[in-house]
Formats: C-alpha cells, sequence, structure tokens
C-alpha cells in the first residue's frame, strides 16, 4: 500500500486596501487621520474593500466617506505590501492618483484634509515607508514595493523599484 503524506499549505492572509492621492501640481491633498489605524497620522485617502466591491469602487467610496469628494478618475500607480513582523498578514496597498474630482474637500470624522506644498510635505509624521514611494509619486512614476516593519516604527526590510508599463 502506498503511503500517502497530507500534503499542509499554509495560505497568507493578504488584504487589499486603497490609497489615493490627489496631486495638482504644486500641491498635494493630505488627511490628518483622526482615528483607528495610522491615527496621527499624515496620509492619502483610502482602506479596506467591502464585500463585493472591486478595488476601484472601494478606493472611490473612501475618498467620498472620508472628505466628501467625488474622485472621477483614477489612474493606477503603484501596489506595496506592508508586512508586520511576527504578524501572518499582508496588507497589499493599491496606490491611486485621483485625476479630477468633483466637490470641496471637507473634514469628516476620520480625517482632515489639508493641502501641501510638494517641496512641504510633513514626512516627519507620515507612515515612514512614505518618504520612499511619495517622492516616485509625484514624479508621475509607477512603482511597486514592500516593506517589513519591526518594533516603534522601524523598517526591517525594504524593495521598491520602478515599473515601466
Ligand atoms: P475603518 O476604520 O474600518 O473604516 P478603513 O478606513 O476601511 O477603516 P483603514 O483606515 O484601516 O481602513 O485603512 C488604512 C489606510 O492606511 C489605507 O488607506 C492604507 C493606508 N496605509 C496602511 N499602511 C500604510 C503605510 N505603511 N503607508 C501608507 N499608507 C498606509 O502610506
Amino acid at each position: 500500500m502506498e503511503e500517502s503524506t497530507i500534503k499542509t499549505s499554509k495560505v497568507t492572509p493578504r488584504r487589499p486596501l486603497t490609497l489615493c492621492i490627489i496631486h495638482e501640481h504644486p500641491r498635494v491633498l493630505l488627511g490628518m487621520k483622526k482615528r483607528g489605524f495610522g491615527a496621527g497620522r499624515w496620509n492619502g485617502f483610502g482602506g479596506k474593500l467591502k464585500e463585493g466591491e472591486t478595488i476601484e469602487d472601494a478606493a472611490k467610496r473612501e475618498v467620498l466617506e472620508e472628505i466628501s469628494v467625488v474622485a472621477r478618475d483614477l489612474e493606477k500607480r503603484g501596489i506595496i505590501e506592508f508586512e508586520f513582523q511576527g504578524n501572518p498578514e499582508i496588507l497589499e496597498v493599491h496606490i491611486f492618483r485621483v485625476n479630477g474630482f468633483s466637490g470641496t474637500p471637507k473634514e469628516s470624522e476620520e480625517m482632515k484634509p489639508e493641502w501641501f506644498h510638494v517641496d512641504q510635505i510633513p514626512y516627519e509624521a507620515m507612515w515612514p515607508d512614505d518618504v520612499f514611494w511619495l517622492p516616485l509619486f509625484l514624479k508621475g512614476k509607477k512603482f511597486k514595493g514592500r516593506f517589513l516593519f519591526g518594533d516603534n516604527d522601524s523598517i526591517l526590510e525594504q524593495e521598491l523599484s520602478e515599473q515601466n508599463d
């Protein structure tokens, strides 16, 4: 009789998230996150997908919920995977440039929007990875990357590359 082996495959949990940035050169709209994950930091607008939503639908919904702005056209710019040491989940953040929007950015319970000149981006009060990829974004580049975080926001590993397509 043949010996059968039971194969156990470890599936890494992967959570897609959206992140939209409004860049009207020479200014960029960022939001101060007021609650939840990343609270106290300036960031783009975005969050988790709801059941049945596409990534783009979720991205537009989050912009509307967070700053009352209707994002018309989204341009996909990058995907970055974030991992936290000791946590098997991979956060897969899909980053978009909002090309055209209607409405006036308005503060919500979650976000306080503010325009920044591209030379005065508050990197010290943002996620520590932003200083690496946001300059590429602002130059119109596409990119992909991966960051592994350790304790106290330390970046233990990082990969970031420009994409040509
Ligand atoms: P709730 O509170 O359930 O509505 P939701 O708004 O759906 O949450 P949230 O706030 O957890 O989702 O989304 C996190 C946001 O932070 C996303 O827009 C992705 C972004 N984000 C996560 N890690 C990041 C990182 N390292 N650098 C960065 N943005 C990050 O620039």
